[in-house]
């Protein structure tokens, strides 16, 4: 590959609609929105490159399934991604196998990296306890709805690997909005504090529900907050898969060097609703999401770089989506084949000893079931 073959792009301008227009800061890139590179001499192999391509095009796929899934009622609510893949593919890709992965619910596409299966992830948002249940041979924690809860179990499942020295690292996510509670600000400090090997991503997709950036807090950049910690903070495009996974290669490295844990600002965009319940109409321009697929789409930026490089052409797009689809067909198969689980499963997992609203809920329970023939 002859690199000084390329033409390079200049560094995109900063984020517009952030409040980042006195700041010195500008999001690192590798790849320019039009594809072309801006830093030259860190363009890994390109088979790392096709790998990340396919992955994030399967994911973006799948997005779009399951919100169509949803909209069938074979599916329950579900939290869309779309839009993010690069923030959530290039940072999970950097992880080894054995490493921890701390989601929280718009996490889908980072735990499919990391190595969960399309059919659990089809399970488990169709609430089958069989999707709630992690595989044994992953270490990913449960998913987080309550929003801070997987950086403290993030930094927890770092330190803990620290002490056993087990040599594995902990990776966690949390979106813009998440970073204004209190367990944000507990688990990073203590993660400084022992040292523990965690990577601590912020996936900044401009809204939290419908509230934006800009009031959740005065300071431009959130990967500031690294420095109070006195851990490193990198601001990374969020939309470049390669800068992305660049800069979650370094602090993951650092990790498991003993260097303790780092603090990861990814600035990206929801092009979706919030979740297959939320309208965007009330709260933001159908524009403002159109300008980010037109001229900032993360799949389509790598997927140019690629092309112009000569390893990707239509034959290839072809072939490659035919393999998606085929994969989730036979995911999809599988998980509907799943037997209809047990409804007691949905309140055994709540409590180990459940309190008088469960019990009264069980009974509840209990007497629908045999109202509807004790079918079980
Ligand atoms: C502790 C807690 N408070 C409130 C909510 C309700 N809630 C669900 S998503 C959300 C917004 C989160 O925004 P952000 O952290 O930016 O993540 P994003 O959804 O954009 O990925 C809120 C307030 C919740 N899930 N947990
Ligand atoms: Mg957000």
């Amino acid at each position: 590959m002859a690199k000084s073959s390329r033409t390079t792009s200049k560094q995109d301008a900063t984020f517009k609609g952030s409040v980042t227009e006195t700041s010195d800061l500008k999001p690192f890139q590798i790849l320019a929105s039009d594809g072309k590179p801006v830093r030259e001499d860190l363009i890994p192999d390109l088979e790392l490159v096709e790998t990340l391509y396919r992955k994030m095009a399967q994911m973006r796929y799948l997005d779009d399934k399951f919100f169509a899934l949803a909209k069938q009622a074979r599916l329950g609510t579900y939290a869309q991604f779309g839009g993010q893949e690069a923030s959530q593919v290039g940072s999970a890709f950097a992880l080894e196998r054995s490493d921890y992965l701390a989601p929280m619910y718009r996490s889908t596409a980072a735990m499919i990296t990391h190595g969960w299966s399309t059919k659990n992830a089809i399970m488990y948002w169709r609430g089958h306890p069989e999707g709630w249940r992690l595989p044994d041979n992953l270490n990913i924690l449960p998913i987080i709805i309550s929003i801070p809860g997987q950086y403290v179990h993030g930094a927890g499942a770092a330190l803990g690997a620290k002490l056993k020295g087990t040599n594995q690292i902990a990776m966690t996510y949390i979106g813009e909005g998440g970073t204004s509670q209190g367990d944000f600000h507990i688990a990073v400090n203590f993660a400084s504090a022992t040292n523990a090997p965690c990577v601590f991503i912020i996936e900044n997709n401009g809204w939290a529900i419908s509230v934006p950036r800009a009031v959740q807090s005065k300071v431009d950049y959130l990967m500031r907050r690294a420095e109070g910690y006195g851990i490193p903070g990198y601001l990374v495009d969020g939309n470049d898969v390669l800068a992305v996974h660049h800069t979650a290669k370094q602090a993951v490295d650092d990790a498991r060097a003993g260097k303790g844990p780092s603090l990861i600002e990814q600035m990206t965009y929801r092009i979706r609703p919030h979740t297959t319940g939320d309208e965007t109409k009330a709260y933001r321009t159908e524009d403002e999401a159109n300008d980010w697929i037109a001229n900032r789409d993360p799949i389509s930026r790598v997927k140019k770089f690629l092309e112009l490089e000569k390893r990707w052409n239509d034959d290839r797009e072809v072939a490659m989506i035919a393999e998606i689809e085929s994969e989730f067909a036979e995911a999809l198969a599988a998980a509907d084949a799943a037997p209809a689980p047990d409804p007691r499963a949905i309140l055994e997992y709540a409590m180990v000893n459940p309190g008088q609203n469960l019990i009264a809920q069980q009974a509840e329970l209990e007497r629908r079931i045999a109202a509807f023939g004790g079918a079980a």
